[in-house]
């Protein structure tokens, strides 16, 4: 166990003084972020949230148009590698605390392109490090950093067993490398500099707003379109999902509450065979849409080539933020499911801007070699 003594001491007086705090959040115009920032925007009227973001493809303006006037927020477009940018961003915003989301997300992409990966995630988490040791520095106060993580560190369970926070790291795929090394450089900041850190360690998040490459949207997409639904290899592979909006109100609450130097693994107890998924969303599309003349679009899944690499079960014990943090997931699967399903069909205008050239080239690339 990590703790911080009395720089611990330090976050959690300032926290709870509910003074005004200034939070600079990395990747809000992304899929959690955008969740998080509509969310703490309009629940904490009292914080100011500066969103820096370098919209990348995932990274989507459209997502925080609810929130873009509200007079606590502030969008600014950049790249946290950017030093001299943020230099000037934590001096003029006074910035007391960070949120960090922006990476590069996608484990497909990372088997197509690891180099971006290692940019993005790990050079981009030191540059921000390295620029809130300095500005908390001048300002002799003790700022929280607070860093959003993935299971995925933790490499692929078998059939029984779940991820406690002291689960040895064993990534295997660039993406889940370029996390775990990441979450390494945020614990040495903690334990070598004293700085005032949390990591939270989250399974695979559904909801809205989410990019259409990753799992469920894709087969929302591909099940309304009528197109077959590419499941990779056997289906078999198990992931353990948790609403967006569960995600990110554990967010809020471990920046606030958590323990300096503590990790915490988010989860929502709901483990799912990705064959099971595909067949519940099938079943969603064809009630909300009517079944196909063809018969139900269960006939469309389609088994195709498998991801290299590709990791069998996670599962998270997330009893450490239940327990200390009093966190509890508020979504059914069955009522998430239903409600996202619904969202998608009903966004055709955003998924149309999200499927351009660039997103087609993509496309083809990873399901190419996998479609034989
Ligand atoms: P996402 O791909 O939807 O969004 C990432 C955002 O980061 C985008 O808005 C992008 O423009 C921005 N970004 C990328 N590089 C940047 C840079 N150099 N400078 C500034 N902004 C940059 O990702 P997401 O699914 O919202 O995930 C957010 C975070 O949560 C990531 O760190 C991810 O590893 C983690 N996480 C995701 C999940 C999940 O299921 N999606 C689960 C656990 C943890
Ligand atoms: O077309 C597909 N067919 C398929 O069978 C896609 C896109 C995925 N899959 C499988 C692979 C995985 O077993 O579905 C499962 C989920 O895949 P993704 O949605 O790509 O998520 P995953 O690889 O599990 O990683 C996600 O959860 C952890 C996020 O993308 C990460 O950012 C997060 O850290």
């Amino acid at each position: 166990m990590l703790c911080g003594g009395s720089l611990s001491t330090v976050a959690a007086l300032h926290l709870d003084a509910g003074e005004l705090m200034n939070i600079l959040v990395t990747g809000g115009a992304g899929f959690i972020g955008s969740n998080l920032l509509r969310h703490v925007v309009r629940a904490r009227p009292g914080d100011r949230f500066v969103n820096l973001d370098r919209l990348t493809y995932a990274g989507n303006l459209a997502n925080l148009a609810e929130i873009e006037d509200a007079p606590n927020y502030r969008f600014v477009q950049g790249d946290i590698c950017d030093g001299q940018l943020l230099a000037a961003l934590f001096e003029d915003e006074a910035i007391g605390g960070v949120i960090h989301l922006a990476a590069e997300s996608h484990v497909d992409r990372s088997i197509l392109g690891p180099g971006e990966f290692v940019r993005t995630n790990v050079q981009e988490t030191l540059a921000l490090l390295e620029a809130a040791r300095a500005a908390w520095a001048r300002r002799g106060t003790a700022g929280r950093f607070h860093h959003v993580s993935t299971d995925e560190v933790y490499g692929s369970l078998g059939d029984t067993g779940l991820f406690t926070e002291d689960t040895p790291y064993s990534p295997n795929s660039p993406y889940s490398a370029s996390k775990a090394a990441s979450d390494h450089l945020v614990r040495a900041w903690h334990h070598t500099y004293g700085m005032d850190t949390v990591i939270t360690n989250c399974s695979n998040n559904y909801g809205p707003w989410q990019f259409p490459e990753k799992l469920i949207p894709v087969m929302i997409c591909k099940a309304r379109d009528g197109e077959p639904l590419p499941v990779y290899g056997d289906g078999g592979n198990v992931r353990d999902w948790l609403h967006v909006q569960d995600h990110c109100e554990a967010i809020d609450l471990a920046f606030r509450e958590g323990r300096a130097g503590r990790t915490y693994n988010v989860g929502g107890d709901n483990e799912w065979r990705n064959i099971d998924i595909v067949h519940a969303i099938c079943d969603a599309v064809d009630e909300r849409l009517g079944a196909q003349p063809q018969g139900p679009r269960r006939r469309l899944v389609t088994f195709v080539g498998d991801r290299p690499g590709h990791d069998r079960r996670y599962a998270i014990d997330a009893s450490r933020m239940r327990g200390e943090l009093g966190w509890t997931p508020r979504y059914t699967f069955e009522r998430g499911l239903r409600e996202t399903v619904g969202w998608y069909l009903d966004a055709g205008e955003w998924l149309a801007a999200c499927m351009d050239g660039s997103y087609r080239e993509y496309f083809e690339r990873n399901y190419a070699n996998k479609m034989g």
